[in-house]
């Protein structure tokens, strides 16, 4: 026997089902929970503890250098329904990576598409196919499918941001693949804006003329800064006096989101706002950048803080909470949203 072998109380059905299970045959009449009403998600709703990651993060550092083989010091969020995956969720990845002082991780390039978003310091450059893009709090620097990309740490300090990844979906599609690059000749730079910026960086600008347009399916641009973030949320929280606002990150080409498998929003919820409820379909990864507050997820509610990582299982209603203070509540969120559209599987409700 090799498949699920299904029961029965009657002797001749019950034979028939051990003589399938023989076949590796399963029988359709008997299964349950297979087409449901509503999505039936695996990934639970689940927090990640900043301060958690932090403290074991910075114990890898310690103890765990970075090396060919290994390659990235990275604490990949397990969620608890997945049954010991190292997905955050069905279809997204999500982790806390450290690099240490004059640290390199070094250049490699895969299929999966994949973003860092930082949650604080200003030490690290990625470089992307030699393009130098520098990290600081805040910003979202892409890292698109088969881009060659190694990050470096020139400083004294260490630093940490989050990834997320389309790894899953890859994955689930047995379509992943992985390349080692030119280890020699690493000629690290530390220029403070990047090529991609210098290009399509000017608001409402893209090259024209003689210039080709990029061939790729995911944003030339490549990294996306706090202050124009900022700046987005602040003026639209100024122009519609609402308390509940957001950004999507765009490809400044093709007006599409960043990368076709993920989206990435900004949202911003003045201090002392709840939200309304809202579910969409797919999956979303939430990383709280600044401020602190409360954050109910279908049937729970997790406290949350700077760096903290939320899983979002589809179709379940969520609002969040922003702590009345000073602080607004500044949370980054990463979808799936792109691969339901495409596919028209999409949905979303409002209470
Ligand atoms: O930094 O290149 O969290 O390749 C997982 C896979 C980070 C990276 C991750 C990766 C990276
Ligand atoms: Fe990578």
């Amino acid at each position: 026997m090799t498949t699920v072998r299904y029961h029965s109380d009657e002797p001749e059905l019950d034979d028939l089902y051990e003589q399938m299970s023989e076949k590796d045959l399963q029988p359709l009449w008997a299964m349950k929970g297979l087409l449901t009403p509503e999505p039936a998600a695996r990934t639970r709703a689940h927090r990640w503890s900043a301060k958690q990651m932090r403290a074991l993060g910075e114990r890898a550092g310690e103890l765990v250098p970075i090396d060919r083989g290994g390659d990235r010091r990275v604490l990949a969020c397990a969620n608890p329904g997945l049954n010991g995956l190292p997905y955050a969720t069905s279809t997204l990845w999500a982790a806390v990576q450290f690099l240490g002082p004059r640290e390199m991780a070094p250049a490699h390039r895969h299929s999966p598409s994949a973003l860092r978003f930082v949650l604080e310091g200003d030490s690290v450059w990625t470089m992307i196919n030699g393009d130098p893009l520098h990290m600081a709090a805040g910003d979202l620097i892409l890292t698109p499918a088969w881009t060659f990309h190694e990050h470096h740490n020139p400083s004294d300090r260490g630093m940490l941001w989050v990834d997320v990844l389309d790894l899953p979906v890859v994955e689930f599609l047995e379509s992943v693949f992985f390349e080692e690059g030119p280890s020699e000749d690493v000629d690290p730079k530390t220029d403070p804006q990047s090529a991609s910026e210098r290009y399509y960086g000017a608001p409402g600008l893209i090259p024209a003329g003689q210039v080709e347009p990029p061939a790729e399916n995911y944003s030339p641009l490549l990294a996306y800064r706090w202050a124009d973030t900022d700046a987005a949320l602040r003026h639209q929280a100024e122009l519609t006096g609402k308390t509940d606002v957001s950004v999507r990150f765009t490809d400044p080409v093709r007006g599409r989101d960043v990368m076709p498998t993920l989206r990435c929003e900004m949202r911003r919820i003045s201090a002392g706002t709840e939200t309304a409820l809202q579910r969409q379909t797919g999956t979303r990864v939430t990383t709280v950048l600044h401020g602190s507050g409360r954050i109910t997820i279908g049937d729970n509610e997790f406290d949350i803080e700077h760096g903290d990582i939320l899983a979002i299982p589809s179709w379940a209603w969520t609002s969040v909470q922003a702590n009345p203070g000073s602080e607004n509540l500044d949370l980054f969120t990463t979808s799936d949203a792109p691969v339901l559209e495409a596919l028209k599987l999409f949905r979303e409700e409002r209470s």
